[in-house]
């Protein structure tokens, strides 16, 4: 009973919401560099300027309606909050000693693809950021902490998106490649596990998460693939350079945890379409094709993928050794009561459930349930990277950061987690938490959606020694950890 003895316990971050250094040591710039700072009730947008010189800022981040000849760039004026984050880039020492101290076994981050290739177009990688993550690695492993390397974070060379929409355009394959292969062969003696696009389903939000300046189903889609073929190539590279690397996929798992709004079959047939939407990309990754039921729908919606011959052994030679998730939430769904209404009532409220200030719902048996669906579904060990509560935590009066609600979070997750194990049989590798440190949102763009057992001092207006402090919820996670999951109290 219990988990594996060799469980990777954990937290996980991405290179360009705490990295910072956007522009040192010969990095080039990346989609996520020319993101401005929204709020829960603004979102981000990308800025760009069209060839009359004119400045533009998109509305939102799934950009609409791009101009002929527009070009994203970084302009004065407006703020950016991946350039500095949290400043990984010289405080790695600093930080990893406290994930030390957490007693962490694993550590899942990020490369960010420009600092290797700038504009992702060269030829030879750039040396300096080879090094940064050599020092990286080499702090890790001093204490024991196994890195887990996620391949793409929502992160592109700016470049790429300016010159061909990024993934739009399969050209972006062979480029991805040269940065797997590039940093497979320098780290193979220091990496094990790695993974190829993150939220690989979250491409829907086409430029945050992968340079795409489109949001149409046609254009989202068509991207997806040139993922997938890519994919698969850096699982059969890797196992060819490394046997022993395991490479997953990796998938936002809430969008898959769709509950019908009433029992009625209506709504229960239209939650599961939707979570057939989602479960689409990690059954290409596991299983190595386009399943019938996603196949169909491309018939039915008028949607065409564009393939190229030798793509669907390339996807049948490079399915994947794991199966890591997200998971933050569950959503509601219901068949649309009349002609025109909205049927992704993501909006709606779940009675029997509690939500954060950010309306996420709160939802442990949701955790359980979807480990057990993804698990029978593929029968692949599940490794959870992603998990975690975003909170505006304050500064108490005696200095220190009290967040019972994270620890709250956290002991009924792991006890979810623990109950897939126990009671259902899921092979669960691990865990880590999003994310161990306070970094920039993905989402908004904010500080003040904290995830961190340590608290960074920084705020919205990007003021702040930077100082790192720990919550309370440190000496939690260290006890949770210490005794390999059983101690929650
Ligand atoms: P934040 C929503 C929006 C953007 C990225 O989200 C997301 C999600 C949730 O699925 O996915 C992951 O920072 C992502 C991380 C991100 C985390 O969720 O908006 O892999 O990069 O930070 C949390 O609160």
């Amino acid at each position: 009973m219990g988990f594996r003895s060799d469980f990777l316990w954990g937290g996980a971050t991405a290179a360009n919401q705490y990295e910072g250094g956007w522009n040192e040591g010969g990095r080039g710039p990346a989609n996520t560099d020319v993101m401005t700072k929204g709020s829960k009730d603004q979102a981000r947008g990308a800025t760009y300027t069209l060839p009359d010189g004119s400045r533009h800022l998109t509305k939102g981040v799934a950009v609409k309606d791009l101009p002929e000849g527009a070009r994203f760039e970084v302009l004065d004026g407006y703020e950016y909050p991946c350039h500095d984050a949290v400043d990984f880039y010289h405080h790695y020492k600093e930080d990893i000693a406290l994930f030390a101290e957490l007693g962490f076994k694993t550590y899942r981050m990020s490369i960010s693809w420009p600092r290797i290739f700038p504009t992702g177009m060269e030829k030879e990688p750039n040396e300096e950021g080879l090094k940064f993550y050599d020092n990286v690695f080499d702090e890790l492993l001093k204490y024991g902490i196994e890195p887990m390397v996620t391949l793409h974070h929502f992160e592109v060379p700016l470049e790429l998106t300016n010159q061909w929409g990024s993934w739009a355009d399969r050209r972006t394959i062979d480029c991805f490649i040269r940065f797997c292969r590039t940093v497979f062969e320098r780290y193979k003696n220091k990496v094990k596990y790695w993974m190829t696009f993150n939220e690989i389903n979250n491409i829907y939000f086409g430029f945050l998460s992968s340079g795409v300046p489109g949001d149409d189903l046609q254009t989202v889609m068509q991207a997806a693939h040139p993922q997938f073929v890519a994919s698969a190539m850096a699982v059969k590279i890797g196992h060819e350079i490394n046997p022993d690397f395991k490479i997953g996929c990796m998938l936002a798992a809430s969008r898959c945890t769709v509950y019908p709004e009433t029992c009625n079959p209506a709504d229960v047939q239209k939650a599961w379409e939707q979570a057939s939407r989602q479960y689409f990309f990690a059954d290409v990754q596991c299983r190595g094709y386009y399943p019938s039921y996603q196949l169909k729908y491309f018939e039915r919606n008028g949607i065409h993928i564009q393939k190229e011959s030798g793509d669907d052994e390339i996807l049948k030679e490079g399915t994947v050794d794991y199966i890591a998730i997200s998971y933050y939430r569950s959503m509601i769904t219901a068949a649309p009561k009349q002609e025109g209404s909205d049927p992704l009532l993501l909006g709606v409220i779940n009675p029997y459930l509690e939500a954060t200030e950010w309306g996420i719902a709160i939802d442990p048996m949701g955790f359980r349930i979807t480990l057990h669906n993804l698990y029978d579904r593929y029968q692949l060990p599940v490794m959870i990277v992603e998990n975690g509560i975003g909170a505006a935590d304050e500064v108490a009066e005696d200095g220190q950061i009290h967040d019972p609600y994270r620890v709250d979070f956290f002991r009924s997750h792991i006890q979810a987690m623990k109950d897939a194990v126990d009671i259902d049989g899921v092979d669960v590798m691990g865990y880590t938490t999003w994310a161990p440190i306070d970094i920039v949102s993905a989402g908004t763009g904010e500080m003040r959606k904290r995830y961190g057992f340590v608290y960074v001092d920084k705020d919205d207006e990007g003021n702040g020694s930077l100082k790192r402090s720990k919550k309370d919820s440190f000496a939690w996670y260290q006890k949770v950890i210490a005794s390999n999951g059983e101690n929650l109290e």
